[in-house]
């Protein structure tokens, strides 16, 4: 298993999140990756390699361009607006009220985002072009027979094509994804096993046959990102049957968890998909603090050797897992289980 991996990650540190009507420490910062760092290498994953910088046309393959300017220079825009702290939008087009996003900034800030625990600040934006190269490096691995993994963070499959989401800025596993398409793969798979459900990944690929995507969540009546994720949602157009979800109510252990995720793997061989992304979040643990899925670290490894039979060429995108030891351990069983221990 290569391991991709950067310290800019450290340039997207937000100061405060909004969460339950407080502005607390964020649970997406630096702090994540030194748990996850600390607890990998406890299994013996110390070997980070470096990534080449890819192209930006990877990133807008899959981002609206107008977005990824927004990116660029929403810190510029916000400081000369003569506001303090990060840029964290707080009014919302309703519905796509309006196609176009306003002059302002912070209403710029809103048309681009779709929840207020996401901002952006003055060095984000070359944090999320190192990461990406992770996940593409990730990628080109796996289609060159090595299987990956981008230990990277901020995640990314809340991000939509122009709008950041749910601590996600830019979406890596779609990055990855699309990249392999370009690289030769004909059809790719997504599985998504992170504790929420993956919208922006989704929103990304609705439309096209060439992605298949699905997703293992919190029920959307109960959990973030809460307007997507039903099982009727299956994909639009050309992408009819390219989408499966399956959501789950607050408190599933793993045995039913198990139980969804082989429904999914059966979609994917079907889909005859000839490489795969797994969005990797671990907030589906019992002790994870913002989840409510009950899996133990055992259950980490089993479904990681699960994954392994489809036998397609993997990389392995970080996504959510927060706050607790056991990160780093539960990631470390996913890789192990799907290398065979
Ligand atoms: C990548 C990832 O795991 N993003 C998660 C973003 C969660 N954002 C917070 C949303 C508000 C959660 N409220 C918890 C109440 C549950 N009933
Ligand atoms: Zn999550």
């Amino acid at each position: 298993m290569k391991i991709y991996y950067t310290d800019k990650h450290l340039l997207h540190s937000p100061a405060k999140e909004l969460h339950r009507g407080e502005m607390i420490t964020p649970h997406e910062a630096p702090h994540r990756m030194a748990l996850l760092l600390d607890g990998l290498a406890k299994h013996g994953f110390t070997k980070h390699l470096s990534a080449p910088r890819h192209d930006i046309s990877c990133i807008t393959a899959v981002h609206r361009s107008d977005y990824v300017a927004f990116l660029q220079s929403a810190w510029t825009r916000w400081k000369a607006a003569g506001y303090a702290g990060d840029v964290l939008p707080m009014s919302y087009p309703y519905h796509a009220r309006r196609a176009a996003p306003p002059q302002d900034i912070d209403g710029a800030a809103g048309y681009y985002s779709s929840s207020a625990d996401t901002v952006v600040t003055k060095t984000t934006w070359d944090a999320l072009t190192a990461i990406a190269d992770c996940a593409l490096s990730a990628a080109d691995s796996a289609l060159n027979g090595s299987a990956a993994f981008a230990l990277i963070r901020p995640p990314g499959h809340h991000a939509g094509a122009a709008y950041m989401s749910g601590y996600c800025l830019l979406n890596n596993s779609a990055i990855a994804a699309q990249a392999m398409r370009d690289n030769g793969a004909k059809r790719v798979a997504i599985l998504d096993v992170d504790f929420h459900h993956g919208n922006g990944t989704q929103d990304i690929f609705y439309a096209r046959d060439d992605v298949f995507f699905a997703s293992i969540h919190g029920h959307p009546d109960h959990h973030f990102p809460y307007f997507w994720g039903h099982t009727d949602e299956t994909g639009e157009g050309l992408g009819h049957g390219f989408t499966a979800n399956y959501p789950l109510p607050p408190g599933t252990a793993y045995d039913k968890w198990a139980q969804a995720l082989h429904a999914a793997l059966a979609r994917i061989k079907a889909s005859r998909a000839d490489a795969l992304i797994v969005s990797l979040g671990v907030d589906t643990f019992e002790l994870d603090p913002i989840s409510a899925f009950k899996l133990k670290t055992p259950d980490y490894a089993d479904y990681g050797a699960h994954i392994a039979k489809l036998g397609l060429p993997t990389a392995f995108i970080m996504e959510g897992g927060y706050g607790v030891a056991e990160i780093g351990d539960n990631i470390a069983g996913v890789l192990k289980g799907f290398s065979g221990g």
